[in-house]
């Protein structure tokens, strides 16, 4: 898999970038390196499905540049904004222990960096090993600013898999034919669902299933007998996406960064956010074979983008290579987009790949509510401000408060200078209201109350949330996203949770971990963690529709005792608002 080629765009002319850009220096006493990248944010022409838009990237690249590091070394990125729009950086995934200043979503950590200015982000990898990735987190720039972010092992040290032959990130992406930011700005206005995507991408490119994007059909080359890592990354907008391989199965080894047991399957299941590390052997007739991409559209009858994205995994010895039309590449079947047993049998496969050390005992018992709502338009609306459903405006809560982002500081900034009056410290442990979450809610409960609100946490404290899903309006699987942590998912099922019966299922001996845990369409998902990174934490469902309404909300995590325990000062270039 070592030639990963893109007939048209050079995906070589990247990697040079990247290695301009990247001057390693090693530190005397460890084998840490620290990375220094550039970043610029700006637009550049792409053309896509027939058309060419004024694309955000970075530095000109679509996706953007893959970030190489090993487990304990640091990143420093600075980020220069010559786009319009303001912008943030968020590194999905990565721990930030004590460096919650660079970890991106805006005016949650930092106030945007306006057009013309910079930021430099610096942290280290502490721990952490596999594949995460990193994107815009403002607005819906994260459409086409985002990239992989491969973490390999300390020098030294190896996978627990046999070194695999080649390794090939697969950023499975979202492409809309208009600019994003006019699709949610849109949205925004009218209050109805914005508009789906016209094409999946595999690393930016649609494949040959799409009008005008044959000749740019990404090829992944194998030789026949090796193993191969593939580096699996929904970074998808609005979608979660079945993943699969035609006739070849695949060794799950990771996912988000977290090693798991290994196990054998023909199908992948990832919300938006999620990552997965396989392993994939040639070891069938050589010749051609559709990798692709499509959803999983949980809610039911409610639009999504129906099309399949598709790459080519091509033998060497094929007899008929690439640019020959005279064979296509076998077609895997794709589950049906409804196919919830087959999500759900995947993610109910993932497992640590031993005895982990799971809270046993809890200090925080924390119940969320997760899901749409309605908003009645006030009196004296215009009907084109109120197009959702029956004319309302779509919303989104956790625990029924639909979260408002701060505009004049950071709530970290607050936080941590006790500036008064940008958030408040009360967001709920339960539902304020129990209801059949799952059943047939009565239209007076579908409106949410809209804050700023945090749930705060000492240092050390043992957390479990149970994040239960609504079918409020509709049910749905939300991809629930934690920032700063990652987070053991000790049980998952469908309908209310039942702590009575359900907790003698949690397993508390090799759960998986993971920093994105998909809730199932009318069901929840209970997850445990240590609130050992003092900060500002943003927890949101992954899919940008959602957060865009209101499907967040935030810890506060107190610093503990002594230096180690306490959020560093914030650095010098901290933007403000
Ligand atoms: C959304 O879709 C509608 C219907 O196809 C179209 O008229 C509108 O221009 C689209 N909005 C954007 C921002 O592209
Ligand atoms: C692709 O092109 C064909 C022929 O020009 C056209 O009929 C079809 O609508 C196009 N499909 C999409 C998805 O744009
Ligand atoms: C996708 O949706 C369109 C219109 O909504 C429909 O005509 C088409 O058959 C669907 N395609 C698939 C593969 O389901
Ligand atoms: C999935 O969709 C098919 C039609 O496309 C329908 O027949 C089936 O009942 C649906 N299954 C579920 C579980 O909703
Ligand atoms: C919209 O109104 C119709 C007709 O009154 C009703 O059947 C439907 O359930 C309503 N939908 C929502 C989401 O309120
Ligand atoms: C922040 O801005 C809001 C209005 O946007 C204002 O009401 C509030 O007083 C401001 N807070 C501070 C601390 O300046
Ligand atoms: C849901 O409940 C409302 C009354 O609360 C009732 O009018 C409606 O028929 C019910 N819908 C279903 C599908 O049971
Ligand atoms: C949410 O809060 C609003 C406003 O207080 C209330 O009308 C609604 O019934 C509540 N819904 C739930 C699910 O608690
Ligand atoms: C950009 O960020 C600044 C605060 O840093 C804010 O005042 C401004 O409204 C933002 N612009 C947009 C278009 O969101
Ligand atoms: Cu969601």
């Amino acid at each position: 898999m070592g030639a990963l080629r893109n007939i048209m765009n050079p995906f070589c002319t990247f990697l040079f970038l990247c290695m301009l850009l990247h001057v390693a220096s090693s530190m005397p006493k460890t084998s840490a390196k620290t990375h220094y990248h550039g970043f610029i944010i700006q637009a550049t022409p792409v053309k896509r499905l027939c058309k060419t838009h004024n694309t955000i990237t970075v530095n000109g690249m679509y996706p953007g540049p893959t970030l190489e590091v090993n487990n304990g070394d640091t990143l420093v990125v600075k980020v220069v904004n010559r786009a319009r729009y303001n912008v943030t950086i968020h590194w999905h995934g990565v721990r930030q222990l004590r460096t919650g200043w660079a970890d991106g979503p805006e005016f949650v950590t930092q106030c945007p960096i306006r057009p013309g200015h910079s930021y430099t982000y610096r942290f280290t990898i502490q721990g952490q090993e596999g594949t995460l990735w990193w994107h815009a987190h403002s607005s819906w720039l994260r459409a086409t600013v985002y990239g992989a972010l491969i973490i390999r092992p300390r020098p030294g040290e190896s996978y627990p898999f046999p070194k695999p032959k080649h390794e090939t990130p697969l950023l499975l992406g979202e492409w809309w034919d208009a600019n994003p930011i006019d699709v949610v700005r849109q949205a925004t206005r009218t209050g109805a669902a914005p508009n789906v995507s016209n094409a999946y991408t595999i690393n930016g490119q649609p494949g040959d299933l799409y009008n005008c994007s044959k000749k740019d059909t990404i090829v992944v080359t194998v030789k026949t007998g090796q193993t191969n890592l593939l580096r699996v990354i929904n970074s998808a907008l609005n979608q979660q996406l079945f993943f699969k391989i035609a006739n070849h199965k695949l060794t799950v080894v990771g996912a988000d960064a977290s090693y798991v047991k290994p196990f054998t399957t023909s199908v992948l299941m990832l919300g938006p956010g999620q990552t997965t590390d396989v392993l994939i052997t040639a070891n069938q007739p050589p010749t051609k074979y559709y990798i692709a991409a499509r959803a999983y559209a949980s809610a039911q009858g409610a639009p999504f983008d129906n099309t399949t994205t598709t790459a080519i995994l091509e033998y060497e010895t094929a007899p008929c290579l690439a640019k020959c039309t005279s064979t296509k590449p076998v077609m895997p079947s794709l589950p049906a987009f409804n196919d919830t047993a087959t999500a759900t049998a995947f993610t109910k496969s993932l497992r640590s790949p031993r005895k982990v050390e799971v809270p046993k005992e809890i200090d925080e018992n924390i119940f969320i509510t997760v899901g749409l709502g309605l908003n009645n338009c006030p009196r004296g609306a215009r009907r084109r401000n109120c197009q959702g459903p029956n004319g309302t405006r779509f919303t989104a809560s956790m625990n029924n408060v639909s979260f408002v982002l701060p505009s004049n500081f950071s709530l970290l900034q607050a936080h941590q200078q006790h500036i008064p009056g940008i958030f408040t410290t009360d967001f709920p442990a339960n539902p304020p209201r129990k209801f059949d979450y799952t059943g047939n809610v009565s239209r007076s409960l579908w409106q949410p109350a809209r804050g700023t609100k945090v749930y705060r946490l000492k240092y050390g404290a043992r957390v479990q949330i149970v994040l239960q899903g609504t079918s409020i309006f509709t049910a749905e699987n939300h991809p629930i996203h934690l920032h700063g942590y990652d987070f053991y998912i000790v049980a998952e099922g469908f309908g209310n949770f039942n702590p009575k019966r359900d907790t003698a299922k949690f397993n508390l001996v090799n759960p998986p971990q993971r920093n994105t845990a998909s809730v199932p369409v009318g069901g929840w998902t209970v997850i445990r963690f240590v609130a050992d990174n003092p900060g500002i934490w943003l927890m949101h469902c992954h899919l940008d529709v959602h957060i865009t309404w209101g499907l967040a909300m935030a810890f506060l995590v107190e610093n503990g005792v002594g230096e180690l325990q306490t959020l560093e000062p914030p650095p010098a270039d901290l933007p403000l608002c």
